[in-house]
C-alpha cells in the first residue's frame, strides 16, 4: 500500500543529486541529472518496474501489458527548487510500487529530459511525442553553444530505444503549483483545467562597439539602449492586447563586450510570452515583432530573430480529471479547487497522444525556480494520496 515516509525518503534522496542551498543545479545531461537518472532506474527496477532510456534520455518504469503513465521530470532549471518535476515523478513511483505490491491497477513512470528546456522548450516530451523530430532537435544550442547531439551523447549505452506512447491508457502528471493560488487560499490541491501555451525565442541586436568616453551619444549604435528602448515600449504596447493572466519575460541576456568603458555592440536575449489564448499569443508576437523592429530602426541596429519555438494552449481530459476531483475531495474536502496552469508541464506534449490530467499541491510563498521553494511535507502526502486515488491504486 501506499508508503508516505517511503516516498518522502526518496524525495530526499532524489534532493541530494545537485543539492545546492535548498534546491537543486540539475540541468538536462549534467553529471547529477544523469547520476540522477541511474538512480531512478535502480529504484524502478526494485519497485518491480522495467526500466528503459530513449534516445532523448526520457526515462520510464515500465508495467508490463497497457498501463496508466504517470511522472514528470527530474531535470532542473539553472537554479532550481528540490520539488519542481521530482515530485510528480518520485509520487508516481510509489504510486507504481504500491501498484504492484497489493497486484493492482498496472502503473507506469517517467522522467522526462529537458522539460525546462536548456535546449528550448520541454524538449524531452516534444521529441517523445513527435512534435519535434529528434534530428531537429539536436541541433538547438544552449546559451554556452553546446548542441543537444552532443549533450545527449552522455547516456551512453543506456539508450535501450524508443518506448512507443501505445502503451499506455493516460497519463496524469502531480505538479507543484509554482504560484500562490493554493498558499494563498490555504488549500491543499489544485486540479487542473488547461495548461497556457507559450511562445519563446532568442533575438540578437547588433549595432557598433566603441569607445565609451569618445563616442558622442547621437552617434552610438548601443545595443543595450536599444533593448532597453525596446523593453519600455512593448510594456505599453502590449497592455492594448493583454489581459491579467498573460504574462511576458526577457530572461537570459547577454551583453558583447560586457566592459564598463565599451559601448555595447551586441546583445542576444531571450524573450518568451504565455497566455491561454492561441490567438492572443499571435497578437503578442505582432506587437513583439513590430516594438522590435521599430525600435531597431530608430537605433540603428540589425535585428537577427532565432526560429519561434513554442506550445498551444490544451485542456485536461474531463474523464482523468473527474478521476482527480473525487480524489481531491476525499482527501482534502472543502480545501481543494479547480484552476488553469500558467507555469508549461511535459503534460502539453503527452496530451498530443492521449488522455491527459494534471493536480497541483501549493509552493509556499507561491515561490518556484528559486532554491528557496518549498512545499509543507504533509501537502505533498496529501498530493501522493490523490494520485493515488486517481490511479486506482487506493479507494
Ligand atoms: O517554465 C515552465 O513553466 C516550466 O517550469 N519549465
Ligand atoms: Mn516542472
Ligand atoms: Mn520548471
Amino acid at each position: 500500500m501506499i508508503d508516505p515516509s517511503r516516498f518522502l525518503s526518496d524525495l530526499h534522496n532524489l534532493r541530494r543529486f545537485g543539492a545546492h542551498d535548498d534546491g537543486v543545479i540539475r540541468t538536462a545531461y549534467s553529471r547529477p541529472d544523469i547520476s540522477a537518472r541511474d538512480w531512478l532506474a535502480g529504484q524502478m527496477a526494485s519497485a518491480g518496474l522495467n526500466p528503459q532510456f530513449d534516445a532523448m534520455g526520457n526515462l520510464f518504469g515500465l508495467a508490463d501489458g497497457p498501463s496508466l503513465l504517470l511522472g514528470s521530470h527530474t531535470d532542473s532549471q539553472p537554479t532550481g527548487g528540490w520539488l519542481d518535476g521530482a515530485l510528480g515523478v518520485i509520487a508516481a513511483l510509489e504510486v507504481a510500487r504500491a501498484a504492484q505490491e497489493v497486484g493492482g491497477p498496472k502503473i507506469s513512470v517517467v522522467s522526462f529530459q529537458d522539460e525546462e528546456g536548456r535546449f528550448g522548450v520541454t524538449t524531452g516530451s516534444a521529441v517523445w511525442s513527435g512534435l519535434l523530430p529528434l534530428t531537429e532537435a539536436d541541433t538547438l544550442v544552449d546559451h554556452e553553444g553546446v548542441t543537444l547531439a552532443q549533450a545527449r551523447a552522455v547516456l551512453g549505452d543506456r539508450v535501450s530505444g524508443d518506448v512507443g506512447p501505445d502503451l499506455f491508457t493516460g497519463f496524469i502528471e502531480l505538479h507543484i503549483e509554482q504560484g500562490p493560488t493554493l498558499d494563498n487560499n490555504d488549500e491543499q490541491i489544485g486540479v487542473v483545467t488547461d495548461i497556457v501555451g507559450i511562445r519563446d525565442r532568442v533575438v540578437t541586436l547588433t549595432g557598433q562597439q566603441n569607445h565609451a568616453g569618445t563616442t558622442p551619444m547621437a552617434l552610438r549604435r548601443d545595443a543595450f539602449q536599444g533593448l532597453s528602448a525596446f523593453n519600455t515600449r512593448l510594456n505599453e504596447r502590449l497592455r492594448n492586447v493583454v489581459v491579467p493572466q498573460s504574462v511576458w519575460t526577457i530572461g537570459h541576456v547577454d551583453l558583447t563586450p560586457n566592459a564598463s568603458s565599451i559601448v555595447p555592440g551586441q546583445v542576444r536575449f531571450s524573450i518568451q510570452w504565455r497566455d491561454g489564448d492561441a490567438e492572443r499569443l499571435r497578437r503578442m508576437q505582432e506587437v513583439i515583432e513590430a516594438t522590435l523592429n521599430e525600435v531597431a530602426t530608430e537605433t540603428g541596429l540589425e535585428v537577427a530573430m532565432a526560429p519561434l519555438l513554442g506550445l498551444e494552449p490544451v485542456e485536461m481530459d474531463h474523464a482523468l480529471r473527474a478521476r482527480l476531483e473525487a480524489g481531491a475531495e476525499t482527501i482534502a474536502p472543502g480545501r481543494w479547487r479547480r484552476m488553469p496552469s500558467g507555469a508549461l508541464h511535459d503534460a502539453t506534449n503527452v496530451a498530443r497522444l492521449m488522455p491527459v490530467a494534471m493536480l497541483f499541491v501549493p509552493s509556499i510563498g507561491g515561490v518556484s525556480h528559486a532554491f528557496s521553494e518549498n512545499t509543507n511535507e504533509v501537502d505533498l502526502v496529501a498530493g501522493l494520496h490523490v494520485l493515488a486515488h486517481a490511479a486506482g491504486v487506493e479507494q
